[in-house]
């Protein structure tokens, strides 16, 4: 089994000096002693002003309690990866050791879910190089699937249609009349997806306490007759947007490389 290792980067994202405590590979499992781990606890700004995506600091005295491993209200608090721990009242990192504890600059505290549309279309008419919708994100530039997370009391249906629309077709800006047409061309690529991946993201965000999971869809235009079509916009947390060649040197943020390799695989395309 893989390792994670972007949860490891040495330098937390989105700061200047968060290193990390180093973890070398035989020590993320927990079940191994390390008893000089001294984990950084790091949880930025953001986070800590209490926006509404994030929960409360469950350390201090007073905190309201949380219900982890299950469907807490409208947080759906359960893991992918099955039951996780909870130590000293926060949640363990199901993949193991990160080197740095609190939560980062996640909102929730244990799994943090997001959706991830992998939108396909063929190269040309020889049905060989698959290419992707990909997104370049604002936060550190890196080529990524147009994923987000998944508000409280959505459905994950819902999270990707939103996400791909925001990202990729910017519907944010775009005038009412070209919305209806958008929100048209999305009703029908969005109707039959196949799941690709459910589970852990190997995210550069991750800590010991709050960590990234992903339902990944794949949404196919196998003529190229309608999100073939798509006039590419990017928005909100996207600064560039492309279809992408899925090849074997591609690489993409967090686990998404495995992500699309999948896909190709899937439809038999080369990469
Ligand atoms: C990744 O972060 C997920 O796979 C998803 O693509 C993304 C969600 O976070 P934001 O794009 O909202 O930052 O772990
Ligand atoms: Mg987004
Ligand atoms: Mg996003």
């Amino acid at each position: 089994k893989k390792l994670h290792e972007k949860a490891r980067c040495a330098i937390y994202p989105r700061t200047k000096d968060i290193k990390r405590f180093v973890v070398p590979d035989s020590k993320v499992s927990w079940t191994v002693p390390f008893p000089e781990y001294k984990p950084v606890d790091f949880t930025s700004e953001g986070v800590k002003a209490g926006p509404v995506w994030a929960d409360k600091d469950i350390r201090e005295p007073n905190a309201p309690v949380i219900k982890f491993n299950c469907i807490d209200g409208v947080i759906n608090r359960t893991s992918f990866t099955g039951k996780y721990e909870i130590v000293n009242k926060c949640p363990r990192n199901p993949e193991g050791r990160t080197g740095l504890c609190g939560r980062g600059s996640l909102g929730r505290w244990g799994p943090n879910h997001a959706a991830d549309p992998i939108v396909t279309r063929w190269k040309n008419s020889e049905k060989k190089i698959l290419q992707f919708v990909a997104v370049q994100r604002k936060d550190n530039g890196e080529w990524a699937i147009p994923g987000g997370m998944v508000d409280a009391g959505e459905v994950v249906s819902v999270t990707l249609r939103r996400e791909f629309g925001e990202e990729a077709l910017n519907t944010f800006e775009a005038p009412p009349e070209e919305k209806v047409h958008i929100e048209k061309s999305l009703d029908k690529l969005f109707h039959s997806g196949t799941e690709v991946y459910k589970g852990y993201v190997d995210d550069p965000r991750n800590t010991d306490n709050a960590w990234m999971e992903t339902v990944a869809m794949n949404f196919h235009d196998e003529n190229g007759d309608s999100v073939g079509l798509f006039k590419l916009n990017a928005g909100d947390d996207a600064m560039g947007v492309q279809w992408m060649d899925i090849t074997r040197q591609t690489k993409l943020y967090a686990s998404h490389e495995d992500f699309i390799k999948t896909v190709a695989q899937r439809h038999k395309a080369t990469w």
